[in-house]
């Protein structure tokens, strides 16, 4: 007798990115590339944390990367895994990733496309089996160009799409070429990642706050304040104090945000006077994913994240990001709505 409860019809991203292409006609298939590299990429760094600690990988390599960073094995690991998941793309031409200085170039690829990565995002937590992930954003080459930082040092809403992946109790990739975002998990019996949260939308509002209240003492009066405010019930928040949720990986806190909602802020401070999160591979992807989603992405002057532009390509951005009525808060604490 045929198991009735096994759907045989599943979306794989393969299929899913076969018939997205079918709605724009005039789509060369280009793009599919592109996420064929990077699914294979996200697979192999799934695989690779998981069996980092069998294999004794986890352990500090001793180097310093290029934001000051010491670089763990599993860093270098996954940065070497996109690299490698890249070139072998045949049509992006430049890659900037956190862990590596300068813009690496791909001779042998098509001018077509750039990519912008962190690939093992919050890997401070990968130790304690925290979930991490790798944060990625689009952009297509300039017209007539060979492939050079101009090519990324642009708006954010100029990018064509972005993702990440989690690697969490399963892992999760969420998609958006330019429309809809879209969530997928890995089924790891098929080797696929399979839809399993269509047009995903942001609720418009939660209690839940995630910041690293640690910095408090580095703050400007106005962020303790507006925390402070957060944490007061009002007639606004139906009486209730928000929450605080805090996971210290940028991937995990936006995933939890992005399925229930709330607000995500990682703000400039006296010891980091631009926040810690790099515009390029960090808040631009988060912030195009969560447009997307329904929801907001502000600096701390409230300007919206996709407006901004980096001068280099490793530049950090103040970020207040999640559910729109929360962003909102802000921004009206600010006097910015
Ligand atoms: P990383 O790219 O070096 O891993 O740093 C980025 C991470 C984010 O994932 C996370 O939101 C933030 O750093 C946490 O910082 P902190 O420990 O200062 O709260
Ligand atoms: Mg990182």
């Amino acid at each position: 007798k045929v198991d009735e409860s096994i759907n045989t019809d599943i979306i794989t991203l393969p299929r899913f990115i076969i018939e997205s292409q079918k709605q724009h006609p005039k789509a060369k298939g280009d793009f599919s590339l592109v996420l064929n590299a990077l699914q294979f990429a996200f697979k192999f760094i799934s695989q690779t944390i998981r069996k980092a600690e069998l294999v004794n990988l986890i352990g500090l390599t001793g180097d310093i990367n290029s934001t000051g960073d010491q670089q763990k094995k599993l860093d270098v690991l996954g940065d070497e895994i996109f690299i490698n998941a890249m070139k072998s793309s045949s049509i992006v031409k430049i890659l900037v990733s956190e862990e590596q200085e300068n813009l690496i170039y791909f001779d042998e690829n098509e001018p077509k496309y750039a990519i912008c990565c962190d690939p093992i995002d919050g890997s401070s937590n990968l130790d304690a089996g925290v979930s991490v992930g790798t944060i990625v954003s689009i952009f297509r080459l300039l017209p007539n160009s060979d492939g050079s930082t101009t090519d990324v040092l642009r708006c954010g809403k100029e990018m064509v799409g972005a993702c990440y992946a989690m690697y969490g109790s399963s892992t999760h990739l969420m998609l958006c070429m330019g429309d809809e975002i879209d969530g997928f998990t890995l089924d790891n019996n098929l080797g696929e990642f399979i839809l399993t949260y269509p047009n995903l939308k942001i609720p418009s509002h939660n209690l839940i706050y995630s910041i690293n209240e640690g910095n408090s003492y580095y703050w400007d009066d106005s962020i303790v304040t507006f925390v402070q405010k957060l944490k007061t019930p009002d007639q606004e928040t139906g009486g209730k104090p928000f929450s605080s949720r805090y996971i210290g990986s940028m991937v995990a806190d936006m995933h939890r945000t992005f399925l229930y909602g709330g607000l995500f802020a990682y703000p400039s401070d006296r010891k980091n006077p631009n926040g810690k999160l790099r515009l390029l591979y960090e808040a631009f992807p988060m912030a195009f994913l969560v447009e997307h989603a329904g929801g907001k992405a502000v600096n701390d002057q409230g300007v919206r994240i996709l407006d901004l532009q980096a001068e280099h390509i490793h530049d950090k951005s103040s970020i207040w990001i999640g559910s729109a009525d929360d962003v909102d808060k802000y921004l009206k604490h600010i006097g910015k709505l």
